[in-house]
């Protein structure tokens, strides 16, 4: 990171760039599609070594969509949504690169990102109105705007393992999974952490595996995946009322078409609501269980007949009692940390050789040359997967950490938690925008279709700036404030800030405890920024210099 707020200035192009996109997955991509639409000069730089983002890097065993294959994918061309076919009702990694990468083909976007290329570094030039951004390789780069399309869970958090180096065998990350496969056969497999990542990954891992152990801090919910193959007919179906479903999926709390649900989980009578729940955990996916009463994020007692519901299914599913207590979460209100869907999570337990261990009962002491370390015992391995998480939703931005107006730096901005106006904008920061950023629905919602909100809204602020020959825009200090303080009250009046969760920064050591997504719903969260725009952007300031 150079010390001067200004990095060496060298313009891509003879005359420079417009817009210089950070990120090329499902953000970066149509990002560079929207701006060649509308006559822009766009680059994206992408620090992996193809395009994808997300779903370049998480190549665990099992990685998969929890959002269901027909919703998770670009809506923004009918042509596109109609010709590509999708194999299963949840789509793998490997399938949804596949897809990315025939966007990227399609829409010829490849000539505009450079991969291998991190951006290190970005500082707001005032004088000439651009930001400058120096990347690893030490190349730098001039555009007069700046968009990071970065991604929620980009960078993986510090594991906080004591003893990794003394680890004598093979180490994986969940997000930095090699490319060439992992072979389990017949090896001693500890897998640390029991979110998406670890609850996705046990149950392949232990089909080849001698033995896996399971490290867990926070017992989980997880809902059955139920996935399965798309019925060619299945698919028809929706591609004919696509356009409906993708008008519905806008219109959502989170993205995904479905009833919006009008009455309390209290006010049915147990028969109703245990039907309720079992229709949602045989067929509901990721948010239908949430969605089948409209108090289980807000009311406690609303949400534990939920809880109590998942507890049970889980009793159900394994066979020892003491396993299946240590697996049943009760630390924190379900859906207050991200629900997980799984393929036969709970009932890999049942296997021989595959056992839990509870660091709530033995704490964690480290990694040991030959396994891992409890305060009780230590557990042989010959691998350790990792899947411990990422510094979400800011890691990847303040990794950068953007220097402002007057060298501001966004982690200075940021230092008491993340302020943004709509998710959208930092105020200090003229010129850059956040696609999914905090203070916005992000990752409550459905992530394609929060990114393409954002995508068109960021692109139509540009075109409108430029109609009105404005070189400059930035979110107003006090509009921002208001908006981060709204955030707040919203997520004060639900469950979310009572688990320890990731939403909530807590998952990283000396992270402000400030809850980063709006609750508020996609629908709502929609109908703000229409009213902003057709306001003429009222909360940020256009001017020319
Ligand atoms: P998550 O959801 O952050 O899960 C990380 C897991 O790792 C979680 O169970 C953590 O326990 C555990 N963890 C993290 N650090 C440690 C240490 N030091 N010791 C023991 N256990 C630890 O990340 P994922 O990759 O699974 O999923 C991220 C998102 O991707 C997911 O929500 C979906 O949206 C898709 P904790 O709960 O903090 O006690």
């Amino acid at each position: 990171m150079p010390s001067s707020p200004h990095p060496a200035t060298s313009p891509a192009s003879p005359d420079g760039l417009d817009v210089l996109v950070v990120g090329a997955g499902f953000a970066g991509l149509y990002l560079l599609h929207r701006l060649r639409g509308l006559g822009l000069r766009a680059l994206a730089l992408e620090a992996g070594s193809g395009i994808g983002g997300t779903w370049y890097w998480n190549r665990y065993p099992g990685a998969r969509c929890d959002v269901e294959s027909m919703d998770y994918s670009y809506s923004f061309d009918p042509a596109l949504e109609q010709e590509w076919s999708w194999t299963r009702r949840y789509p793998g990694q490997a399938e949804i690169l596949d897809y990315i990468e025939h966007v990227a083909d399609r829409f010829d976007l490849r000539r505009d990102v450079r991969t291998d290329t991190r951006a290190t570094a970005a500082a707001w030039d005032g004088a000439d109105r651009v930001w400058r951004v120096c990347t690893g390789g030490g190349d730098a780069f001039a555009a007069r705007y700046l968009v990071m399309a970065t991604g929620c869970l980009s960078v993986p958090k510090a594991p906080g393992i004591d003893g990794l180096e003394r680890f004598q065998g093979r180490v994986f990350h969940t997000g930095r999974w090699p490319h060439e496969e992992v072979d389990f056969t017949g090896r001693r497999v500890a897998v640390i952490g029991t979110g998406s990542s670890g609850i996705q990954a046990v149950p392949v891992i232990a089909e080849a595996a001698a033995e896996v152990t399971v490290f867990q801090r926070t017992a989980n919910f997880s809902l059955p995946a139920n996935d399965r193959p798309l019925a060619p007919g299945e698919q028809d179906a929706v591609k004919r009322r696509y356009r409906e479903r993708r008008a519905q999926a806008r219109r959502s709390p989170t993205g995904i078409p479905g009833r919006k649900a009008d009455r309390s989980a209290l006010d049915v009578s147990e028969e109703e609501r245990t039907a309720t729940y079992r229709e949602a955990w045989e067929h509901g996916g990721l948010f239908g269980m949430l969605r089948s009463y409209n108090d289980l994020t807000t009311d406690a007692d609303a949400n534990a007949t939920a809880a109590d519901f998942i507890r049970a299914r889980i009793a159900e599913a394994v066979d020892d009692p003491a396993t299946a207590e240590a697996l049943a979460p009760r630390s924190h209100p379900f859906g207050t940390k991200r629900p997980c869907i799984d393929s036969g999570y709970f009932g890999t337990f049942n296997r021989d050789g595959v056992r839990l261990v509870d660091l709530r009962a033995e704490p964690l002491a480290g990694a040991a040359p030959g396994g891992v370390a409890t305060a009780r015992r230590e557990y042989p391995a010959d691998d350790l997967v990792l899947a411990t998480g990422y510094d979400a939703m800011t890691g990847a931005l303040t990794a950068v950490d953007p220097c402002g107006r007057g060298g501001l730096r966004l982690r200075e901005a940021w230092a008491e938690g993340p302020a943004a106006h709509l998710g959208l904008a930092v105020a200090g920061f003229p010129n850059m925008f956040t696609v999914t950023g905090p203070g916005s629905p992000s990752v409550l919602s459905n992530m394609v279709v929060s990114i393409e909100q954002h995508v068109e809204w960021i692109t139509g602020l540009i075109a409108s700036a430029r109609e009105r020959g404005a070189e400059v825009v930035e979110a107003d200090p006090e509009a921002q404030r208001r908006w981060v303080a709204h955030v707040q009250e919203v997520a004060g009046a639900t469950l979310f800030p009572r688990a320890a969760s990731w939403y909530m920064g807590a998952n990283v050591p000396g992270k402000p405890r400030v809850f980063m997504p709006y609750p508020g719903g996609v629908d709502v969260y929609r109908d703000v920024l229409e009213q902003v725009e057709a306001s003429g952007y009222e909360g940020f300031r256009l001017s020319r210099a």
